[in-house]
């Protein structure tokens, strides 16, 4: 996979999954910042996040994880995209007043904390195995939570003020990192957002820059139609 230009120090490894959207919003972010990152895939739909390679590396079994050149493994895709603006902090992804990087931040976990969680793939098969719920039942839980949270994300956005380019400012930051794989997969699982009209006007600027459009799942090297 072609990456932006070459570091000088070692590549941080990273392990992702091509539609996994907290692997997706941390490739976003590699691509604003020109930072190369070796890839491991790790295929979701076939277990191998619990498996013992993977599992050992994060005990949560999830998805997305950064070992970083010094060795550290860092869990958790806030935290990575964290670790990245202070280790790379050219290509800011948080604006620089405080209150406005509170907004960013809190916008970010609206989705990251909110939304995304009830979306996974181990609550799903969680829903359609134990609890026995079938596909109109899972659909159902999908639009109330995405379509709701995406609703007020739209809300929120129009509440920042609708004159810039992206989520809150002319430059894409950390709420875009978030916004666009959340669309991504309010999209694949059916759920209408045609009346989001802000979300879909960010979405759209987003998408015509490289580093969203070479983030994007189809174009990983683990992508499967
Ligand atoms: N809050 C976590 C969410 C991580 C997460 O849910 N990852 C998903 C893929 S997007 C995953 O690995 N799912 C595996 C499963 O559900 O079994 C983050 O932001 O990194």
């Amino acid at each position: 996979m072609q990456h932006t230009e070459v570091t000088t120090e070692q590549a941080p490894k990273f392990y992702g999954y091509f539609r996994s959207s907290s692997s997706y919003r941390c490739r976003i972010a590699f691509n604003l910042k020109g930072v190369q990152y070796d890839f491991t895939p790790v295929h979701l739909k076939n277990g191998a996040q619990k498996e013992a390679a993977f599992a050992t590396l994060n005990p949560q079994e999830l998805l997305p994880v950064l070992v970083t050149p010094t060795g550290a493994v860092l869990r958790q895709s806030l935290a990575i995209l964290e670790w990245l603006e202070e280790t790379h902090p050219e290509v800011p992804l948080l604006p620089v007043e405080r209150e406005q990087r509170a907004l960013v931040r809190g916008f970010a976990q609206a989705i990251a904390c909110e939304i995304h969680p009830l979306q996974n793939l181990r609550v799903l098969q969680h829903l359609r195995g134990p609890l026995g719920c079938d596909d109109t039942q899972v659909t159902q839980w999908l639009h109330r939570w995405i379509g709701d949270g995406l609703a007020a994300c739209e809300a929120l956005l129009n509440e920042a003020g609708t004159d810039t380019r992206f989520c809150f400012g002319d430059t894409p930051g950390l709420a875009d990192i978030c916004l666009v794989p959340q669309v991504f997969s309010a999209e694949r699982f059916g759920v209408d957002i045609t009346g989001l009209h802000r979300v879909r006007e960010v979405c759209n600027s987003c998408n015509d820059l490289e580093a969203f459009a070479a983030a994007h799942p189809a174009q990983q090297p683990d992508y499967e139609p």
